[in-house]
């Protein structure tokens, strides 16, 4: 682990917003990209102050007031990478849409993907953790995102987030679906995932996915593959 991430889940744990808003901006002002801060800074820095709860160093109580300014560090990340996104007015924004399995409430994974698309100038419907089914079905429908994105950590949601990839996939057939979990590794986890379900690892991958999809879809914009 680096040192930015180590002194970011110490101010977590201690909720001190600015300056753990300060670690995160140290790493922005290196010129680190965001998949990095999300992975090597934050997810890091959460998956520290697990470790030390489940070493029974800090209560759960610690662990949900570092979860609370985490989320507050993120949503104000966001806000900065907005201002500053890499938007390119030339295309009509794609949509995509966000959830965590029915019954998931671990969501700053999904938080951090959909953050990252509307960097990219996506159209964002971020529907959080424990969405129930039904409702994804409904949001699918109603919106009819290019894109789903869905979270999960839990390991006994798994057979919930088959049944959802089933669902979903069979309502609207052509739509991709990426699935982001800490589990990806897996092999229950990749059973629940159909043969074209995308899986990602981490922000990192999502990156790269990014990045090749607006190449596509600039060199279409010109002509090149019409
Ligand atoms: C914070 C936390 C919580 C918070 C979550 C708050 C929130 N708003 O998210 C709270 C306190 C609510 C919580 C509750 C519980 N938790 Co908890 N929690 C954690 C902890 C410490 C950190 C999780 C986290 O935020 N990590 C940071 C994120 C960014 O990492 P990530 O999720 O892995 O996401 C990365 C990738 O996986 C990927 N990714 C993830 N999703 C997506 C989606 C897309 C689209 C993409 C592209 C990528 C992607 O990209 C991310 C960046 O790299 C972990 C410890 C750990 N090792 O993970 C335990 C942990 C996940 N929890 C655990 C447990 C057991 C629980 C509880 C059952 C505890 C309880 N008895 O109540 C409940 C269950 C709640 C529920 N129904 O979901 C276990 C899970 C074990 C298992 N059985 O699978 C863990 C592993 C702790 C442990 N070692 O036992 N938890």
């Amino acid at each position: 682990m680096n040192e930015i991430s180590k002194k970011l889940s110490e101010y977590l744990l201690e909720k001190e917003l600015l300056k753990g808003w300060g670690s995160v901006k140290e790493a922005l002002d290196q010129g680190y990209n965001s998949a990095f801060i999300y992975d090597f800074i934050v997810r890091d820095a959460m998956h520290r102050i697990g470790e030390m709860w489940e070493q029974n160093q800090i209560t759960v109580a610690h662990e949900h007031l570092a979860t609370g300014t985490c989320e507050l560090i993120l949503s104000k990340y966001h806000i900065e990478k907005l201002s500053n996104s890499l938007i390119d007015n030339n295309l009509s924004a794609p949509r995509a849409m966000f959830f965590c399995v029915e019954g998931e409430e671990h969501d700053l994974g999904l938080k951090m993907a959909s953050s990252l698309f509307e960097e990219y100038g996506w159209d964002v419907y971020d529907l959080g953790s424990n969405l129930p089914l039904d409702y994804a079905e409904y949001s699918l429908n109603k919106w009819k995102p290019e894109v789903v994105c869905i979270s999960i950590s839990i390991r006994h949601h798994l057979p919930k987030l088959k049944e959802t990839i089933q669902k979903l996939q069979q309502k609207r057939p052509g739509t991709t679906f990426i699935v982001g979990s800490r589990l990806h590794g897996e092999t229950a986890f990749q059973s629940c995932c159909t043969a074209d379900t995308i899986i990602a690892k981490d922000s990192s991958f999502l990156f790269q996915w990014l990045e090749d999809y607006q190449k596509e879809a600039r060199a279409v914009d010109k002509g090149v593959l019409l």
